[in-house]
């Protein structure tokens, strides 16, 4: 079986799951959303990571209906939670070029109930490279049901500053690679964040840094007065019963912790 036809009869067989990592407010330590992240629960494989099968996925078109389903289960869990966190979902290239995203998205919400406000869309450089009427369509179009949409991994594409002004994005998400190099006491590195969370906040935008990985990078983050944050440091990606459980307890003190 190749794993194309494998990942087919995944969908089918309900061997999907989602994960979710908390994103927490950098000043408060209060949990304020999930991001969600696809594993494959593979019967022989084991637990398939996403970098082994999204490739896949997109070239073969399978992305559209596990991106939907993905969609719905983020949804449905967001909406089990009751209570107003954000849940932010990935979307790639040929799912957002592929097919009417902002179809499914309504359907999606009015299927689960989730409010739309709830739900963020985290797009890559990659899908906005292409700044086209079409794409800027598209955006406009996911906008107006209400959905928050994030620039992803930003830093990191051919960094086309045009599209910040173009696409209406909400939270700009600091890539993991320049997160890493914070905390070492290097000033070229810390101006490099330092600028991007201004470029977002002057943008309006709410800033998200990826990949925080200890107390030392909290604590230069917060100084530069970046809302949030994402890392094994806060907390790796949590099965959802894990993530429940983290909803009652709430993180340790971040203040305690630095
Ligand atoms: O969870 P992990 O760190 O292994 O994810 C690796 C990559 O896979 C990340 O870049 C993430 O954006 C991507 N990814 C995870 N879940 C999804 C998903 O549901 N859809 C898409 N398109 N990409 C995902
Ligand atoms: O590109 P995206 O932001 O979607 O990537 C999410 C991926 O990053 C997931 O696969 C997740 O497991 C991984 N990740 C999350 N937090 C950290 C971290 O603190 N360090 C590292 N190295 N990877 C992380
Ligand atoms: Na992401």
């Amino acid at each position: 079986l190749s794993l194309a036809d494998d990942l087919r009869l995944a969908l089918e067989r309900d061997e999907l799951v989602l994960h979710y990592q908390p994103t927490v407010d950098l000043t408060s330590g209060e949990i304020v959303g999930f991001e969600a992240l696809v594993r494959w629960n593979h019967p022989t494989r084991g637990m398939v990571p996403p970098l082994d099968f999204i490739g896949v996925a997109e070239s073969t078109g399978l992305i559209v209906p596990l991106g939907r389903w993905v969609l719905a289960e983020a949804c449905r869990q967001a909406v089990a939670w009751g209570r107003p966190l954000k849940m932010a979902v990935n979307v790639s290239v040929r799912q957002f070029e592929a097919g009417d995203l902002a179809l499914t998205v309504a359907e999606v919400l009015a299927e689960t109930g989730m409010p739309a406000d709830q739900l963020c869309l985290e797009m890559t450089e990659s899908v906005l490279l292409t700044d086209t009427d079409e794409n800027l369509a598209r955006i406009v179009s996911l906008k107006a049901l209400g959905v928050m949409l994030a620039m992803d991994d930003f830093g990191t594409g051919y960094s086309s500053l045009a599209y910040l002004r173009r696409f209406p994005m909400d939270v700009l998400k600091i890539d993991r690679s320049f997160v890493d190099r914070l905390g070492s006491g290097d000033a070229e590195d810390e101006t490099l964040v330092r600028t991007i969370v201004r470029l977002g906040q002057r943008f309006g935008m709410k800033t998200v840094a990826e990949g925080v990985e200890n107390a030392a990078q909290v604590a230069v983050l917060r100084e530069m007065t970046c809302d949030y944050g994402q890392g094994y440091f806060l907390s790796r990606p949590l099965p959802s019963a894990e993530a429940t459980r983290l909803l009652e307890t709430g993180l340790p003190s971040l203040t305690a912790a630095s």
